[in-house]
């Protein structure tokens, strides 16, 4: 990872200058962006400062173990205590990825941006992005060295959920040496690694089982192979029982597939709009894919969401990244 020393000591600034924070990530969120919540809060809480932490959706079932998780709220809880005038967002890569949270923002806020998507806008009014950290995580272990803090164990815990969950557990290609040089030094910490990635990576609910069971029978193949889709409909959701953050991973099943490059997931959202999932193995960049949808992401794992007919987004989407096939072939 490159050196952030300029933007580690506007960081530090940032936050050793104000008392009361509000840290916040995206919608649906992930291991990053819950690990990545508490880690702050495990900062702010050694140095004392008041902090409170939102998140626009539950916090998935999976995630609930990590040290702090109870102190995550629903922006209506959190509403009789805004606004908040400085902010810390980390893993997102736009203001509106805060969802419903935005609204516990005040209009002139200090913004800290922490980040490592490479479509990240700088929406902050201060901003660490680094797109060549694997997680959030890694950047905010920058974060803990510049502070000065001590390694606590649940603070630890917490960064190391991050970088396993990004990293698709130590196996995409941003698992580099300086990923596993962290991961060692959290595990010196006392982390146990056998019960977070069995939490987090290993443990199937029912719900996601039933899900993952619809959509495969939904898989369909283009392009002589290269790209594999899946649907999930509002009923699916209904008749699995299943909530939308047991769809994580599914759309993995797709890209798996011998041959393919791209694996997609569309889902059908509660207000009728349509969630893109796209993963790659290597010959489409479907960040930009979904940037070019207003969306974004990463090179290998993106999303968006378009607000037209399942169909008619189908046919937008697979054109597109036939499309890019085809330019990345060339
Ligand atoms: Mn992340």
């Amino acid at each position: 990872m490159t050196p952030n020393h300029k933007q580690a000591a506007e960081a530090v600034r940032f936050i050793r200058e104000a008392d009361r924070f509000l840290v916040v990530s995206h919608v649906n969120p992930d291991g990053d962006a819950i690990g990545s919540t508490l880690g702050v809060a495990w900062m702010l809480k050694q140095l004392g400062k008041e902090f409170h932490l939102v998140n626009a959706s539950p916090v998935p079932a999976k995630f609930r173990f990590l040290p702090g998780a109870e102190w995550i709220r629903s922006p209506e809880e959190l509403r009789s205590a805004a606004p908040f005038s400085r902010v810390i967002a980390v893993d997102a890569a736009d203001a509106e990825r805060m969802g419903e949270a935005r609204s516990l923002i005040a209009e002139d806020a200090q913004l800290l941006n922490i980040d490592h998507h490479a479509t990240n806008d700088r929406f902050g009014t201060s901003n660490w992005v680094v797109p060549d950290a694997a997680a959030t995580a890694q950047v905010l272990a920058n974060l803990v060295e510049a502070l000065k803090l001590r390694w606590e164990k649940p603070l630890a815990a917490c960064l190391y959920t991050g970088l396993l969950t990004d990293t698709g557990g130590f196996r995409y290609s941003n698992t580099t040496p300086a990923v596993l040089e962290l991961a060692s030094h959290l595990l010196k910490q006392g982390v146990h690694p056998a019960e977070i990635a069995d939490r987090v990576m290993e443990t199937m609910t029912q719900g996601q089982l039933a899900l993952t069971k619809r959509a495969l029978d939904t898989l369909a193949f283009s392009d002589n192979g290269q790209v594999g889709w899946m649907w999930l409909k509002r009923r699916d959701f209904e008749e699995a029982e299943a909530s939308e953050d047991e769809m994580d991973g599914i759309v993995n099943y797709a890209r798996n597939v011998e041959g393919v490059d791209v694996g997609i997931l569309f889902r059908e959202t509660e207000d009728g709009a349509v969630k893109v999932s796209l993963r790659s193995r290597e010959k489409v960049d479907v960040g930009e894919l979904a940037k070019s949808f207003g969306g974004g992401g990463h090179a290998r794992a993106a999303g968006c969401t378009l607000e037209e007919s399942p169909e008619k987004v189908e046919q937008m989407v697979l054109s597109k990244v036939s499309d890019a096939l085809k330019r990345g072939s060339s």
